[in-house]
């Protein structure tokens, strides 16, 4: 059965024929809301339609049309209409929307107005003049495409997304070199990364400065470039080593902060913030927000606010959104934005992994490790017997391990240590330890890590049983899924995380980058269901610890508040919970 991805997929698709084909915005418009509903749902659709067709139109976005091909696509696996539009379309078009910049409005004019079928027959166009000879095909527009060609033909097969955990830190180390650059005065990431988002499309950062030219010399000779695609006063592209591009704006200290507003983004967002600017007769864009001019088009009014986000938010009368919550949440930022938890808040570990598994620090290491952060308790969670493959532990060598743990808690004054297990989920939902043995534990933190494929149906049961178990704590990383690499299970979300709620059972965000499990979507639903959240970094080496900000972003823009992350807890509090929890053991789980 097709996943949400899928079908989102199937409708952007439409969505984007329909737009090269010049059809109706209004339908071509319901089909893209329709494919963002699908993609931030957090049911999988294909199960509610296969059980009830009926049901998708009770999701607001999908229309009568729209949710008969989603059900067309789950029980046939096709949809007639995008076969017809695919049939209509030439196959080339659909090449140049990968295009930074085109989008299937630009493609249309192409087709319609210069016979453009494909790359090649575009690249004519542009050579010949035939292109910049269309209305509103303006010199610059030409020239903004032969850049996005060359970026094109260079990133060649490379994947079109990258990790936040790898874009970011080659963002921050780009930065370093760019604020100690002569004349730069504020120097920021802006963009999906600075949303938070779990993978980025490219690097957007933004440099405000007294001297153009140095920042662009700076930026030219950074490590990593490998081709650079446009150097003009104040913007610059180049792709780095590996194919990400990143895209450098320079501008006025001044204007610093609208600058960054507008390239934070989301798109959606900045439209929420024009459309308040206009209904208070004021104009924004990424120069500054500016009364409106006085006649139809005359030039915009005097400048109300451009310095910081902070002045442009306060201007248009709304909170300042943090820039996770510009995503998901989509504008609204009317409403006094809820007290999200933060990376300076954490102060326990609850997932990490020593040489006993397959960790590379010891128990001492690890220990050192937490008391470096100011945390107060860090709980060693090595791998079960299941997970032969990570050096699982069986009950006797746990049964050793604890008595290690317990013996290493002396050296280690301020640093509360917890024996605890990350234990296998099997398929069928059962633990891989005993009950007496889990019993032993102060903290069980129980995973899911093989048959990974299971049915959502089967998973959604074999997540509740781990969930009702009263001898586990946390699930950790609940559905198993590796960005860009594997779906992992598609249990009903709505169903475990209302499981979780009720039984006190916190979900985890697994920090990793490759994993950001729950996922932000999952996360707003754990939120809605009153259920506790775990941040934990699921240490098996020093770095791993630094991922914590990824999995606070992610848990930022599910709007977790700091009272629902059991890790931001006063250490007396997360004993109390870790041992009651246990305490209710028996009082009808079902096992
Ligand atoms: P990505 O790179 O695909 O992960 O996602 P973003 O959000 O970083 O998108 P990008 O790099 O194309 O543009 C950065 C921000 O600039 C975007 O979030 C909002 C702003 N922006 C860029 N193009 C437009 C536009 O055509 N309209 C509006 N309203 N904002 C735009
Ligand atoms: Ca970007
Ligand atoms: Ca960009
Ligand atoms: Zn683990």
């Amino acid at each position: 059965m097709p996943t949400n991805a899928e079908i989102a997929a199937s409708l952007t698709a439409i969505a984007d024929l329909l737009d090269i084909t010049g059809a109706n915005s209004f339908k071509v418009n319901a089909y893209r809301k329709a494919a963002r509903v699908a993609e931030s749902e957090a049911q999988d659709l294909a199960t509610l339609a296969a059980a009830d067709p009926s049901a998708l139109r009770k999701i607001e976005g999908f229309g009568e049309s729209i949710a008969a091909k989603i059900v067309e696509q789950v029980t046939t696996h096709r949809i007639a209409e995008l076969e017809r539009l695919r049939g209509e379309v030439p196959s080339g078009l659909l090449e140049l929307l990968t295009l930074q910049g085109v989008g299937p409005k630009t493609v249309h004019l192409f087709w319609s107005k210069a016979g453009v079928t494909d790359l090649a027959s575009l690249k004519s166009a542009i050579d010949s003049g035939a292109l910049a000879s269309i209305d509103r095909m303006g010199e610059k527009t030409v020239e903004n495409l032969r850049t996005a060609i060359a970026a094109r033909e260079a990133a060649g097969a490379q994947p079109t997304r990258f990790r936040l955990g790898q874009a970011v830190p080659i963002a921050e180390s780009m930065l370093a070199v760019l604020r100690s650059t002569r004349g730069v005065h504020r120097a920021a990431f802006a963009g999906s990364a600075r949303r938070g988002r779990e993978t980025v499309g490219d690097l957007d950062l933004l440099v405000s400065c007294d001297d153009h030219d140095a920042v662009r010399q700076a930026f030219l000779s950074l490590p990593f470039i490998d081709r650079v695609l446009a150097h003009g006063d104040t913007r610059c592209a180049a792709l780095l080593v590996g194919g990400m591009q990143v895209d450098l704006r320079i501008v006025d200290d001044e204007v610093f902060g609208a600058a960054l507003l507008y390239f934070t983004g989301s798109k959606d967002h900045n439209v929420f913030l024009r459309e308040r600017a206009i209904a208070a007769k004021m104009r924004l864009n990424e120069y500054g927000l500016h009364q409106a001019p006085e006649g139809t088009d005359g030039p915009v009014g005097a400048l109300v606010a451009a310095r910081t986000e902070e002045s442009i938010y306060a201007a248009l009368g709304l909170h300042v959104l943090p820039p996770e919550l510009r995503e998901i949440h989509g504008g609204d930022c009317e409403h006094p934005v809820p007290d999200l938890v933060d990376t300076a808040h954490v102060r326990a570990e609850l997932h990490a992994h020593t040489t006993a598994s397959d960790g590379s620090l010891t128990i001492h290491e690890l220990a050192s490790l937490a008391v470096s952060r100011g945390f107060h308790t860090l709980a060693i969670t090595d791998h079960s017997k299941a997970s032969a493959q990570a050096n699982g532990l069986s009950v006797e060598r746990l049964h050793r391990h604890i008595d290690a743990i317990r013996a290493a808690q002396a050296d280690f004054p301020t640093l509360r240590l917890l024996a605890g297990s990350e234990v296998d989920i099997l398929a069928d939902g059962r633990l891989d330890y005993d009950d007496d043995t889990l019993a032993l534990l102060d903290v069980v933190v129980a995973s899911p890590h093989a048959a990974l494929r299971q049915e959502p149906a089967t998973a959604t049961k074999r997540l509740l049983r781990a969930i009702a178990h009263p001898l586990v704590h946390i699930i950790g990383h609940p559905t198993g899924r590796i960005l860009l690499g594997r779906e992992g299970l598609a249990p009903d979300m709505h169903e475990v995380t209302a499981a979780a709620a009720e039984s006190g059972t916190a979900l985890e965000v697994n920090c990793h980058w490759s994993r950001l499990d729950l996922r932000d979507i999952h996360v707003k639903l754990a939120v809605a269901a009153g259920a506790l959240v775990a941040i934990d970094c699921d240490i098996h080496g020093a770095e791993d610890a630094d991922n914590l900000r990824y999995g606070v972003a992610t848990a930022r823009r599910g709007g977790l508040t700091r009272q629902s992350c059991v890790n931001t807890w006063e250490q007396s509090a997360l004993l109390a919970w870790l041992k009651d929890k246990k305490s209710t053991r028996g009082a009808g789980a079902t096992r």
